[in-house]
C-alpha cells in the first residue's frame, strides 16, 4: 500500500559539494532522510516507470536508508531499481551503471572520506543521467523543495533481499540486484592495457601495495588486482569492508593513509602503493619513498595519455578545480589543447566532459578521472600509473622528476584547518573579502600580488555562472594563494589554504614543498591573519 506521510520541513537540507552529508544521527531523525528523498523526486520530472540506481559505500546506515529509498521509489512511480549487492556501489561503480543502463539517474549513499560508524556522518546525493553529480540548478531545486515540503510518498511492504544478485518486486517496482564489481571491472578492462600490467605485476620484481582502509574499493580492488591482473593475495590490505571503516579516517593523503606512507617510505618499500577513500572516487599514489601530489599526478597521466589504450588518439582537452595546481595547464599548452579552470567539486566537470571539451579532469584533493564515467574514479587512476610504469619501465619517482625536468615544478601544498568554530571562519572570510580591492600590486616579501578576487565561473556549455567559489591571491610570478570554506564537513567550519610556486628551473626541484613555499605561508598568515581570527597556530591537515 503506498502511504502518504505528512511532515514537516529541516531547515538545514542544503547539499554541500557533493552532496547533503550530516551526522549520522542527524539522518536518524524520524522523516529526515524521507523528506530529503521526497525533496530529489520532487525536484525531477519525468521518471515515471524509469530506472533508479541506488548504492553506497556500506558505511553505517546504508542498509536502513536503502530500504527507505527503494520503497519510496516504488510510491513515486519508478519502473526499476538498480542496486548493487548488499546495497554496495562504489560511487565511480554507480556511475558507470547508470550510463551503461541508461538510467534516469542515481541515489548515491556515501560521505566519502568522512569518518563513518554510529558516531560518523552519512550522506546523500542525487546523480542525473549522465551518471554524473547533479548540477547546482538540480541541488538548488531540492533545497527548496526541502524548506517546504509536508508530505511524502512511501510503499508499506517488508524489506527487499538484497543479500542475492536477482529480481524480485516491490509493489510495482521490479527490484534488480546487481553484482557490485562485474560491470565497472569491465568498464576499466576496455580502457587499459591488461596485459601489459599483469606482466609487469608477475615479473616477479615489481611490487605493489594497495589500500582499501576498510571501505568501499575492497572488493573491487581484491578482483582487479589479484584475480584479474595476477597481484600477489595480501597485495590489498585493509580491504575488508567495515561499516565504520574500522574506525579509520578512509581519506587517502599522508596523514589519514598512515599504513600505506609507512609502507611505502619504510625499508625495502614496494615499487608502487595506491589508497582510496569511503566511497572509492578518490586516491592516492606513491611510489618508492616518493609521494605524488595530486595535481601533478593530474598532469603526468595527461602528458602520458597516449600510452594508454583509451586514450591513444589524444586528449579533447583537460579541466582543473581552480584550486588545483597549474602543473596541467602547462601540459595543456604543450599539448596544443584546452585547459578549463572549473569551481571545486565535480559537479562542475559533467557539462565539459559531456559536450567533449576534456577527456581528462582532476582535483587537488585526490580526485582524478576522465570521460569513461562522470565521477572521478580512484581506481582507475591507480590501473592508469601502471598501465604508464608498464610501458615506460621507469620508477614513479623517474617519471615525475622528468616531468618536472620538462614542465618545470608546481610546488603545491593544501593547508586545512579543520573543525573552526563556524563564526570565527566566516569572519576570516568576511575580512579577506573586504580587504580585497587593497590588495592589487602589493608587495609581499618576495611576491607582488597582480589580481586576487572571489572566483566565479561562466559555464562554457550552458552559460550558469556559479559565484563565491574561493578567494584567490595570484602573484606576479604566477604563484598563488586562494582561500575557501570546505562544503563537505558536518561540523563547524574547515578553512582551507592552498598555495602554489611555479619553478622552472630543474636544479631546485628536489626542495621540500613546505620549505618552498615558505614565504607564501608566510603570506598567507599575513594577509589572512588566520592565526588572530582561528586561534589556532598550525593547520591540523597538510596535504
Ligand atoms: C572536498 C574537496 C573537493 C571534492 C569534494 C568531494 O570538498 O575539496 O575537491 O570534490 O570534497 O569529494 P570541500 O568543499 O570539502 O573542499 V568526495 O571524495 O568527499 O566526494
Ligand atoms: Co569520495
Amino acid at each position: 500500500m503506498i502511504q502518504t506521510i505528512f511532515t514537516q520541513p529541516f531547515l538545514d537540507q542544503q547539499p554541500g559539494t557533493s552532496g547533503l552529508r550530516k551526522k549520522v544521527s542527524v539522518f536518524q531523525q524520524s522523516h529526515y532522510l524521507e523528506n530529503f528523498v521526497q525533496s530529489i523526486f520532487d525536484s525531477l520530472k519525468g521518471f515515471e516507470g524509469k530506472t533508479l540506481v541506488v548504492g553506497g559505500d556500506g558505511r553505517y546506515y546504508n542498509r536502513v536508508a536503502i530500504q527507505i529509498i527503494l520503497k519510496m521509489a516504488a510510491a513515486n512511480g519508478f519502473g526499476r531499481v538498480l542496486v548493487g549487492h548488499d546495497g554496495i556501489l562504489s560511487t565511480p561503480a554507480a556511475s558507470c551503471i547508470i550510463r551503461k543502463n541508461q538510467a534516469f539517474g542515481g541515489i548515491i549513499l556515501s560521505a566519502s572520506h568522512n569518518i563513518g560508524g554510529v558516531k560518523g556522518d552519512f550522506g546523500i546525493k542525487y546523480n542525473i543521467g549522465n551518471g554524473g553529480p547533479a548540477p547546482e540548478s538540480v541541488t538548488e531545486a531540492i533545497f527548496a523543495h526541502s524548506q517546504t515540503i509536508h508530505t511524502y510518498k512511501i510503499l508499506t511492504a517488508p524489506d527487499a533481499d538484497l543479500s542475492k544478485v536477482g529480481f524480485s518486486k516491490l509493489g510495482d517496482l521490479a527490484v534488480e540486484v546487481i553484482d557490485s564489481v562485474n560491470d565497472y571491472a569491465q568498464l576499466l578492462e576496455s580502457l587499459f592495457d591488461f596485459d601489459r600490467i599483469r606482466e609487469l605485476l608477475t615479473n616477479g620484481r615489481f611490487r605493489l601495495c594497495i589500500d582499501s582502509m576498510h571501505a568501499v574499493t575492497g572488493a573491487y580492488a581484491h578482483r582487479l588486482f589479484e584475480q584479474r591482473l595476477g597481484a600477489s593475495l595480501g597485495t590489498v590490505q585493509n580491504g575488508e569492508s567495515l561499516e565504520d571503516f574500522g574506525g579509520g579516517h578512509p581519506d587517502p593523503n599522508l596523514v589519514y593513509a598512515h599504513d600505506l606512507v609507512a609502507r611505502l617510505f619504510g625499508d625495502n618499500a614496494p615499487d608502487f602503493g595506491a589508497a582510496f577513500d569511503g566511497d572509492g572516487d578518490r586516491n592516492l599514489i606513491l611510489g618508492r619513498h616518493f609521494f605524488v601530489t595530486p595535481s601533478d599526478s593530474l598532469a603526468v597521466l595527461a602528458a602520458n595519455a597516449t600510452l594508454v589504450p583509451a586514450y591513444r588518439t589524444g586528449l579533447a582537452g583537460i579541466a582543473r578545480s581552480m584550486p588545483t595546481s597549474q602543473a596541467a595547464d602547462r601540459v595543456a599548452a604543450h599539448l596544443g589543447i584546452d585547459c578549463y579552470e572549473t569551481p571545486t567539486g565535480w559537479k562542475y566537470f559533467g557539462n565539459l566532459l559531456d559536450d567533449g571539451k576534456i577527456t581528462l579532469c582532476g582535483e587537488e584533493s585526490f580526485g582524478t578521472g576522465s570521460n569513461h564515467i562522470r565521477e572521478k574514479d580512484g581506481l582507475w587512476a591507480a590501473l592508469f600509473w601502471l598501465n604508464i610504469l608498464a610501458v615506460r619501465q621507469q620508477s614513479i619517482a623517474e617519471i615525475v622528476q622528468e616531468h618536472w625536468h620538462t614542465f618545470g615544478r608546481n610546488y603545491y601544498s593544501r593547508h586545512d584547518y579543520e573543525n573552526l568554530e563556524s563564526d570565527r571562519a566566516h569572519a576570516l572570510m568576511d575580512n579577506l573579502h573586504g580587504i580585497l580591492p587593497t590588495l592589487k600590486g602589493k608587495q609581499f616579501r618576495s611576491q607582488q600580488v597582480s589580481y586576487c578576487d572571489d572566483f566565479t565561473y561562466t559555464d562554457p556549455v550552458d552559460g550558469s555562472v556559479s559565484s563565491h567559489q574561493g578567494i584567490r591571491l595570484g602573484f606576479t610570478n604566477g604563484s598563488r594563494i586562494i582561500f575557501r570554506l570546505s562544503g563537505t564537513g558536518t561540523q563547524g567550519a574547515t578553512l582551507r589554504v592552498y598555495l602554489e610556486r611555479y619553478e622552472q628551473n630543474a636544479a631546485y626541484h628536489q626542495l621540500d614543498p613546505q620549505v618552498a613555499l615558505r614565504d607564501l605561508i608566510d603570506i598567507a598568515e599575513e594577509v589572512a591573519q588566520i592565526r588572530t581570527f582561528t586561534s589556532r597556530a598550525t593547520p591540523t591537515v597538510v596535504t
